[in-house]
């Protein structure tokens, strides 16, 4: 297919709210090791990633026939900093997947339209499909992979969403950035390593590669069960997800603040305070939470973070400029009694680091003496 069509469509797809529209051959090699991540087990409990591997090794499993992979990206870096480290930038939206998804539709119709093809000729994923996102990305020369695994735009720096369009049309490929040797990690990273240096639970174990059972962003959004205890003081008031390692990369002084007509921001959930949060009932969770990405944890998976979040920000020794201590502990100590066994453990986790051992044993048994909060303490002492 000539240059001019793909400039088209390229054109067109912008047009449509992808910031970037970048082109790559599906015959490209993307993989540069997924099988021995999850060999070497760093996919944790997330086990859709192994059924679901041999397809994303191989797009003609997917769609066969494939004979491009369009790569979009939408810019979500809102211009400035939004206060608060509760929730990860991207969260602060109503669900990425819900608002893009009717433009990659669109996106098809454009296809359709100007390659004479027919729908089942492509297919079209946000995040939730068996596509190496990344590995596309940085073969279409969206950008390259930092040694914080992360898709690095020179333009967008770390805060770029992507999706994907698989499709039977042979566009002229987009260059990788540097054609020498485009699957080396930190490409332009040179000397630097402040994401691998920032990361709070030390999940890299080599530059370029993540140990989810490390990553404060799969604990708090797709674990469903305990948050191993060695991991829970180091990670801050975070409730949903991590930027820690985007956040401190240079790159990111580059970055155009986004269109964002893909995406509809929600900073108010920036200002949702964190006693709020453990006192978050099913109803106010849905009223709240309804059509974001957050939506996913459920309740008992926000509470569980949020007690951890508790125990971290009201810690015994950790000064409490605005007297939010009791207050928490007291959200604690209901908690301690909730329905979820995973709440009631992280609770009392959390209650001992902001009472002390003693005096939240004491709280507890008084709120059990009470009737008001069945929980067994001794399950959850370590
Ligand atoms: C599973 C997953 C996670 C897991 C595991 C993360 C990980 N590093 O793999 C967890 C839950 C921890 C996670 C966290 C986050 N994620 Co996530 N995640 C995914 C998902 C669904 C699959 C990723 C995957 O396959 N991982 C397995 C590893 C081995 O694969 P990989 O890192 O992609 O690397 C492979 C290829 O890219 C290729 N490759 C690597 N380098 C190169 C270089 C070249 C040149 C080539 C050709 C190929 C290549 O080889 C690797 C092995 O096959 C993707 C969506 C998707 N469908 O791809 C989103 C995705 C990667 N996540 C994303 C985001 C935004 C995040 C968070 C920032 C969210 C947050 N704020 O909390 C964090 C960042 C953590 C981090 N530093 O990686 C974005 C990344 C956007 C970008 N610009 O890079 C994606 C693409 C979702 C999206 N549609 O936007 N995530
Ligand atoms: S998202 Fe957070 S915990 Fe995960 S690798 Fe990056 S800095 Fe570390
Ligand atoms: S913080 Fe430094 S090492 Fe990490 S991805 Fe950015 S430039 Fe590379």
């Amino acid at each position: 297919m000539n240059r001019e069509r793909r400039e088209q469509l390229r054109e067109r797809l912008r047009g449509l709210g992808f910031d970037v529209v970048r082109f790559a051959a599906a015959d490209t090699v993307v993989d540069r090791g997924l099988r021995e991540w999850l060999a070497a087990g760093h996919q944790a409990e997330m086990t859709w990633l192994e059924r679901s591997a041999d397809k994303r090794l191989d797009p003609q499993l997917v769609l066969p026939g494939a004979a491009s992979v369009i790569v979009l990206g939408v810019n979500y870096w809102p211009g400035r900093e939004v206060a608060g480290t509760t929730f990860a930038r991207y969260a602060l939206h109503q669900d990425y997947h819900d608002t893009i998804t009717p433009a990659l539709k669109l996106a098809g119709h454009a296809i359709e339209e100007l390659c004479a093809v027919g729908a089942a000729d492509y297919r079209y994923y946000v995040d939730a499909g068996p596509v190496l996102e990344r590995g596309w990305a940085a073969a279409a020369g969206l950008g390259f992979r930092g040694k914080n695994a992360n898709v690095i735009s020179r333009e967008h720096g770390n805060w770029l969403l992507l999706a994907t369009i698989l499709v039977r049309v042979p566009f002229a490929a987009d260059e990788a950035l540097a054609a020498t040797e485009p699957g080396r990690t930190g490409l332009f990273c040179g000397k630097c390593t402040r994401c691998l240096d920032a990361c709070p639970t030390a999940a890299f174990p080599a530059p370029g590669v993540v140990d989810s059972r490390r990553c404060i962003s799969y604990h708090t959004i797709e674990n469903r069960g305990f948050v191993p205890r060695e991991l829970r003081a180091k990670f801050g008031a975070r409730v949903f997800g991590c930027d820690e390692c985007l956040a401190v990369c240079p790159w990111n002084r580059f970055a155009q603040t986004g269109r964002s007509e893909l995406l509809a921001r929600r900073h108010d959930l920036a200002q949702l305070g964190l006693v709020e949060l453990l006192r978050l009932t099913p109803e106010r969770f849905r009223e709240v939470f309804r059509g974001t990405a957050v939506k996913r944890t459920k309740l008992a998976g926000l509470l569980r973070n949020a007690c951890i979040a508790a125990g971290n920000v009201w810690a015994a020794d950790a000064p409490d400029p605005a007297g939010g201590r009791p207050a928490a502990a007291a959200e604690l100590v209901r908690l301690a009694g909730h329905e979820s066994p995973v709440v009631r453990g992280h609770a009392v986790w959390a209650l001992r680091r902001v009472l002390g051992a003693d005096r939240a044993a004491t709280d507890l048994a008084t709120a059990r003496a009470a009737e008001t909060e069945p929980v067994v303490l001794a399950e959850y002492v370590d």
